[in-house]
């Protein structure tokens, strides 16, 4: 190697960022997460391992985002993102938990010392990496923590400011395509709104116009770039933004947002007085990569839309539109979910396209999405894009259609990918996309979600003494620990007609989450697994977890 580690540089601003002693430390589902008060030296470690990933990578730009996206405002968290925008590499996960958890300065040098002979990392090449932050009161800090990461090693930084998680992805793929054939848009947040705008005003021309959306920013980053996308989108989709509070402390996700309303299935109360029957609205979360619509009905009943809806949405449009342009038999459409899909859903997509369920994260759906020509992934939590093949792509390029019609069609296909961030879920895109969909379909709410109907559910958090002993397997639908724990699910199950629930570690959170849904039975009778009040379903669990 060329060049070695700066150790001096690196003891001396280390000392600055000591490990806090007992904090045990995890990359998980979506980076390190924890409260943000914790988690100094964790970013100061994670800027000299995202440079050190851009070494290994030959240059390549590697994205930093500061965020903890739909947790509570205290909260706070890194992650890492790759050359093509995707998220970290599986196996570096490991080696970012073993860094971020050396228990002294000497010993975090070690470490690096151990890593780079085992990865062979070149310390002489480049580390290019552009970093970004939410509106949380803990970024500057934790910013500033990451920045004198950047400077130990040397790296040459970006910073993209105060944005939301899917333009830093973004960025990360426009920067590292630039002058390429495959360059992705103008490596600015500017460039991402010019390119989703103009997209989209191309897919709604000469459609009736389309009436305003009220958007639930959850008083997150979301109403800084939504707004500049209102702009964007002047007259062609009015955006009416709520919950933009982001210098209100504690504030943030605060009983709004793409979590509260699927969690809680009901309207932020803060929209109670703003929302009218027919009127169809979305919540993003704190940092724009999940979204969730909903609508009252004429009696003012509220219906949610979520990811398995708008899966369900999109991927029928976008298999119309295959067809339509004569593409039918060339390109297959495939569908990625998880574990909390909605039975209802699964069926409904099952009995129309392949269907892969997943692990939860991203970055699992991402990968499975790519084995299809056009893959449409979702979380049911409203987090989730479409992706296009690299050979799809091109053969939407190159092809020639024979009729306008068909033209007509190739032509959504093509401005499609470009209204989609296909880097990562991205809730101002998503939101472009549904609302294309609806404006070709001539749907309002209750007729999307008319396509299918949900099975009764219940998503409950529980807190647990040790989460870790939870292990999952068959995509996170069954326990293996702790031992005995399955069985008493499958019991509780049995009683119910199309019972289903499973149990799963959060990755982010430090709880377990227990799914549950079941048909809901006669009228008569009028029970299910979650109304039945005799089987206390989390309690049961929590019981159980405690005597573990
Ligand atoms: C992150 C991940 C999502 C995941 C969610 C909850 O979302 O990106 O894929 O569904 O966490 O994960 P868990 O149940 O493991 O806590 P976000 O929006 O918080 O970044």
């Amino acid at each position: 190697m060329a060049s070695s580690l700066p150790v001096d540089a690196i003891r001396a601003l280390s000392q600055q960022h000591e490990k806090p002693a007992n904090v045990h430390y995890q990359y998980g589902t979506a980076g390190f997460r924890t409260l943000g008060n914790l988690l100094d030296s964790v970013m100061f470690r994670v800027g000299i391992l995202a440079a050190l990933r851009s070494k290994r990578l030959d240059g390549k730009t590697i994205g930093v985002m500061v965020t903890a996206s739909h947790n509570p405002e205290p909260d706070n968290g890194v992650k890492l993102v790759d050359p093509r925008g995707e998220m970290l590499e599986a196996a570096w996960e490991t080696h970012a938990t073993n860094l971020a958890n050396a228990p002294t300065t000497d010993a975090f040098i070690d470490a690096l010392d151990a890593f780079i002979k085992l990865l062979r990392i070149d310390l002489s090449k480049p580390a290019r990496l552009v970093y970004a932050r939410d509106t949380r009161p803990s970024g500057p800090s934790l910013i500033a923590a990451l920045e004198d990461g950047f400077k130990a090693i040397g790296a040459e930084a970006r910073n993209a400011g105060v944005t939301t998680t899917p333009v830093l992805h973004y960025l990360v793929k426009a920067i590292n395509t630039k002058g390429t054939k495959n360059a992705y848009g103008d490596d600015t947040e500017e460039g991402y709104l010019q390119k989703l705008s103009t997209a989209f005003k191309k897919l709604v021309a000469g459609k009736p116009a389309i009436p305003p959306l009220v958007i639930d920013c959850a008083n997150g980053v979301g109403a800084i770039v939504g707004e500049k996308l209102a702009e964007h989108l002047g007259d062609t989709l009015k955006l009416v933004l709520h919950n933009t509070a982001i210098t209100t402390a504690g504030a943030l996700n605060n009983a709004c947002g793409a979590d509260f309303v699927k969690t809680s299935q009901r309207l932020p109360p803060s929209l109670a007085s703003v929302l009218k029957p027919g009127q169809r609205a979305c919540s993003l979360d704190g940092d724009a990569d999940r979204l969730i619509y909903y609508y009252l009905d004429d009696r003012s009943q509220f219906h949610m839309l979520d990811g398995d809806k708008i899966a369900a949405l999109v991927a029928a449009f976008i298999v119309e539109l295959t067809k339509s342009a004569g593409l039918e038999g060339e390109i297959q459409v495939g569908i990625v979910q998880t574990a909390y899909a909605n039975g209802g859903s699964t069926k409904y997509l099952s009995e129309r396209l392949p269907v892969k369920c997943v692990p939860t994260g991203v970055k699992h759906l991402h990968h499975a999405a790519e084995h299809y020509d056009i893959g449409v992934y979702f979380e049911a939590n409203g987090h989730g894009t479409v992706l296009f093949s690299p050979e799809t792509l091109e053969k939407l390029s190159t092809y020639q259609p024979s009729t306008p019609a068909q033209s007509t069609a190739l032509n959504h296909l093509i401005n499609l990918t470009q209204v989609i961030n296909q880097t990562v879920g991205d809730a101002l895109s998503d939101m472009l996309l549904v609302e294309v969909v609806l404006a070709h379909k001539s749907y309002s709410g209750l007729e999307w979600d008319s396509l299918y109907v949900d099975l009764p559910n219940r998503l409950v958090k529980v807190v647990v003494p040790d989460r870790s002993i939870f292990k999952t397997e068959d995509a996170e639908r069954r326990l293996v620990s702790p031992p005995g724990l399955q069985a008493k699910i499958d019991e509780l199950i049995r009683r119910y007609d199309g019972g289903r629930a499973f149990v799963r570690p959060s990755g982010t959170e430090d709880v377990v989450r227990v799914y549950a849904e079941a048909t809901v039975r006669s009228q008569a009778d009028g029970k299910s697994l979650i109304l039945d009040p005799s089987i206390r379903f989390p309690a049961d669990l929590s019981t159980l977890a405690d005597r573990t």
